[in-house]
């Protein structure tokens, strides 16, 4: 299964995510409009953007820099990740490379290959700067109106220290592929039934949790959908499928209460934690929500800002000033012809 699958990690969020991932033995290309972030990226496949010097957050001048080169970065996807059927981009919505690059990159590629794209992208946490919640809320409405996608995991950087996200967030995928691996005569996964679970377009969530008795672990697994990595799961109970590995038998009517009635449930057993894979989830319109308040509450200051950048100018005059320039900058309509004055002489 881990050779099925590749990883795209953009801009700098996508590389520090994509290293971990490469050292856990996946194929990944790199990709960044920095050359300098680039270096810093000890890492087998790396593309730079022709006439990328970093984008500062800004998804617009990336959005004009991949217009530019998206041919070839399409033919290194197709080159260096030949061989997987199941690509994952990876970028932070609230950069300006891999932002601005995701959404074009996951519709170009998905409409002419027939692989299968999803992504793993990350939303700001409430304290950064508003550019960050500008990017995020255009860069996912953007990536949820694209059709033909995989799963979609959205990490949250309310939620633990960004670079304890990323470890987490591989180990969770590294457990999530290993559930299959379970084999018991109570019930069993199988790899096309995971497979489907990471196919299916709409957000998706891992989780693990422990406890030996039922009661407890219903309550437990409940309890690791609500505290976790990822973005808060919309409560709509919209779900298509729902994997679980247990430790125990477990109270599925109970899960159902709160997470709704999935299309379908893929159950195993296993000695070792209980995991569970929620896919085919509304994409997080609750959290979404949030970066839209913080974005109307500092209406005025983005618009002030943004304009003063434009228009800004020093419009003060001093009048006496002004009076005093005036015959020296102005034209006097006195004409005065000097060929006379010289030929007195
Ligand atoms: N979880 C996580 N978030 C990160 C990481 N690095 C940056 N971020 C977040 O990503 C956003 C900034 O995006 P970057 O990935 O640095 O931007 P970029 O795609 O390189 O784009 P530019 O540098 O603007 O061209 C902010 O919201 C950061 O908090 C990381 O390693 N992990
Ligand atoms: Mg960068």
């Amino acid at each position: 299964m881990k050779r099925k699958i590749g990883f795209v990690c953009i801009g700098q969020a996508g590389g520090n995510i994509g290293q971990i991932l490469e050292s856990q033995g996946y194929n990944c290309l790199f990709i960044n409009t920095s050359r300098e972030d680039l270096d810093t990226l000890n890492t087998k496949y790396r593309y730079h953007i022709e006439g990328g010097e970093g984008c500062n957050h800004n998804r617009e001048k990336a959005i004009s820099l991949i217009k530019k080169d998206y041919r070839r970065v399409l033919e290194e996807v197709q080159d260096k990740l030949y061989h997987q059927q199941l690509i994952y981009l990876v970028f932070s919505t609230g950069g300006g490379t891999g932002s601005g690059f995701a959404p074009i990159l996951l519709e170009a590629l998905s409409s002419t290959t027939n692989k299968s794209y999803g992504c793993i992208t990350i939303l700001p946490a409430f304290d950064e700067p508003l550019k960050a919640h500008m990017n995020a809320f255009k860069c996912y409405q953007e990536l949820s109106t694209i059709e033909k996608l995989a799963t979609v995991f959205t990490l949250d950087n309310e939620k633990l220290n960004k670079f304890t996200i990323n470890t987490h967030f591989v180990s969770l995928f590294n457990t999530a592929l290993d559930i299959t691996n379970h084999l018991d005569t109570r019930g069993n996964i199988d790899k096309a039934e995971l497979w489907e679970m990471l196919n299916t377009r709409g957000n998706a969530i891992i989780t693990t949790c422990n406890s030996s008795s039922s009661t407890n672990l219903t309550s437990s697994i409940i309890k690791s959908w609500e505290q976790n990595v990822f973005a808060d799961i919309e409560r709509d109970k919209s779900i298509v499928y729902m994997g679980l590995s247990l430790t125990a038998d477990i109270n599925l009517d109970d899960l159902k209460k709160y997470i709704g009635n999935p299309l379908d449930v893929f159950k195993n057993y296993n000695r070792d934690q209980t995991v569970t894979i929620l896919s085919g989830l509304s994409f997080p319109k609750a959290r979404i929500n949030k970066i839209i308040d913080t974005l109307n509450n500092n209406k005025d200051t983005i618009k002030k800002n943004i304009l003063n950048s434009k228009i800004n100018k020093i419009d003060t005059s001093i009048d006496w000033l002004d009076d005093i320039e005036k015959p020296a900058s102005k034209d006097t309509g006195i004409h005065i012809n000097l060929e006379e004055i010289f030929s007195k002489y």
